[in-house]
């Protein structure tokens, strides 16, 4: 029974949907391709957005073929599992190569395959205060996670890591740490946002698409906050309300750098920059908090 008192179970210390963690074998034992291309994203860092570029590059721009289906439907979601529904690695088992699929798993609970068969990783990172202001808008209109409480109490959690996926700080860190190894484009959200024709050429260019400087501007048209918030098939709008209410909080809530300085206060700001240097101390990985 999915609800409001649904409670994060752990694996190896990260909190996880329990239908999750029920299906973990099945997860790990997912048998990757090497042309596979998987999006990667702690959640609330424009795992969308990256999914609808990513779509647009690989439909070479043909809008309608993007419209095919809603968007969690057309990149298998991994570590998703709703019983009796076909799960994200059966959904993924199903799909013709070359796949392309998204999780929110940290590096070490990756199913093993992927780095195995050197797949390229995509990851997207967003700034850690305006991340903690969307998720905690997103536990509240979710249903299925648990209530995030008062701000000052989702605050807790959220630099606690006692959030589904774990704590900000591990997950950015693993996959910063495993992109010199591995075939990952690191992006940046605040990046995406400043400049997205450059940051989008990047993604063309690792997905070894060639695209016209036309359909170029066109993606980065189609893809803006704007268009995404009223198109159906990202909107999120044929999610039943029992599951996410948009009354409460929208899903395409706000696409912004900086709403952070909207709900901080200057004790938790403080408290929250001590611990992001004593979290981040040693990785060459550069945020621009003062957005
Ligand atoms: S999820 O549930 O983890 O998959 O959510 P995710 O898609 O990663 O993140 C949702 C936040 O991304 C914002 N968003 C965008 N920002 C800018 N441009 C575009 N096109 C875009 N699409 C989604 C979305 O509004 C959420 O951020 P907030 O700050 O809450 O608005």
């Amino acid at each position: 029974e999915l609800s409001k008192k649904t409670h994060l179970k752990e694996v190896a210390g990260i909190p996880l949907q329990v239908a999750t963690v029920d299906n973990w074998r099945q997860i790990q034992s997912f048998e990757a391709k090497p042309d596979d291309l998987l999006i990667c994203t702690y959640p609330k860092s424009g795992t969308t957005w990256i999914q609808e570029i990513v779509d647009m590059i690989e439909q070479n721009g043909d809008m309608e073929k993007c419209r095919r289906t809603i968007i969690q439907h057309r990149h298998p979601f991994i570590e998703w599992a709703r019983p009796p529904q076909p799960s994200g690695v059966d959904k993924a088992n199903a799909m013709p190569a070359p796949r392309i699929l998204r999780t929110h798993l940290p590096t070490h609970l990756l199913p093993p395959s992927f780095w195995e068969n050197n797949c390229k990783f995509l990851y997207v990172a967003r700034n850690a205060k305006d991340c903690m202001v969307s998720y905690y808008h997103f536990q509240r209109m979710n249903q299925v996670l648990p209530d995030p409480g008062t701000w000052e109490e989702y605050f807790e959690t959220f630099i606690n890591g006692k959030v589904g996926w774990g704590s900000w700080f591990e997950h950015v860190k693993g996959w910063w740490e495993m992109r010199d190894r591995y075939q990952i484009l690191f992006l940046f959200y605040e990046d995406i946002k400043r400049d997205p024709k450059h940051e989008i050429q990047k993604v063309i260019k690792f997905m070894g698409k060639n695209l016209d400087e036309m359909v170029l501007d066109k993606i980065v048209q189609e893809t803006s906050f704007e268009k995404m918030k009223e198109n159906p098939m990202t909107n999120r709008s044929t999610v039943p309300k029992s599951i996410l209410d948009q009354s409460i909080s929208p899903f395409m809530r706000k696409g912004t750098v900086g709403d952070w300085k909207n709900y901080f206060t200057v004790a938790q700001n403080e408290k929250f920059d001590e611990i992001y240097r004593r979290k981040m101390e040693g990785t060459s990985i550069n945020f621009c908090m003062e957005l």
